[in-house]
């Protein structure tokens, strides 16, 4: 009886893991399947065509390409965006929205202006009608801690820093340390900034907006710093209160074998 009892319990357990791993992903790209910038030019819109983002195929995380932010030497040039498969994302509490990329860099200076945004459009694509709101990680150069991985909330405190836990310039600059994982997730009226899967700050948004296009690169002159980014990945996580069941399901396996 009692196993019969466990075997149930495991299986709703083992229904739970399943649950759990069933993330929706929207995009990732590890930018592998490109032969140039030519044929990354077709996913990805190049705002600026004469000074594309450029394909890397000599360096990666893990694999062999990436793409490549050298250094602009004016404002108008590099930058890329692309709308959401499916249209607008609004990010709930219980359906969160992560933009997760890792990047590197080759030097850590101030003067570095590079970045991944996810944005809101009044009109749910990229450019059209007002824009409600955009959220960024990556670094820029002026208003911040220019030793600090920098992020922005346009509808919350705009610029800001993450702390000196996890990352900093220096460390992701640092050749023995190849490539830094970065994710931003989005709630209903909040935003997690993670480092390499660490929570590090957490701000306040504007709540309920639903978010229709990423963007890559600043676009604004960049001077000092080479920038790389892979592995781009948009995905809904799984609800975490599928992993509280799961929690709870194990306490109750503990539960029952603390009675056998
Ligand atoms: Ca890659
Ligand atoms: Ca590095």
């Amino acid at each position: 009886m009692k196993k019969q009892v466990l075997a149930v319990i495991a299986g709703v357990c083992a229904a739970h893991v399943l649950s759990v791993s069933a993330q929706t992903t929207i995009w990732f790209d590890d930018f592998e399947s490109y032969a140039d910038t030519a044929a990354l030019s077709g996913p990805y819109t190049q705002m600026y065509p004469g000074t594309p983002v450029l394909l890397d195929t000599s360096k990666g995380y893990l694999s062999d390409q990436s793409i490549h932010f050298g250094q602009p030497a004016n404002n108008n040039t590099t930058r890329a965006y692309f709308n959401i498969p499916g249209g607008p994302v609004t990010p709930t509490d219980q359906n969160p929205l992560k933009v997760e990329f890792w990047t590197d860099l080759d030097t850590a200076i101030w003067s570095t202006r590079q970045y991944i945004e996810i944005r809101s459009y009044a009109g749910g694509e990229y450019g059209a009608g007002a824009l409600n709101d955009l959220i960024a990680l990556g670094f820029t150069s002026s208003g911040v801690d220019t030793t600090r991985i920098n992020y922005r909330v346009v509808s919350g405190v705009n610029w800001g820093d993450l702390t000196d836990t996890y990352a900093t310039r220096a460390t992701i600059a640092d050749p023995n340390n190849d490539w830094t994982k970065l994710a931003m997730v989005l709630y209903h009226d909040k935003v997690e900034f993670y480092v390499n899967d660490n929570l590090d700050t957490t701000q306040t948004k504007a709540a309920g907006l639903a978010f229709d296009s990423i963007v890559i690169g600043s676009g604004l002159s960049s001077a000092g710093a080479d920038v790389w980014f892979d592995n781009l990945t948009v995905i809904v996580p799984e609800p975490s209160s599928l992993a509280l069941s799961l929690l709870g399901g194990f306490g109750l396996l503990a539960m029952f074998r603390r009675r056998r």
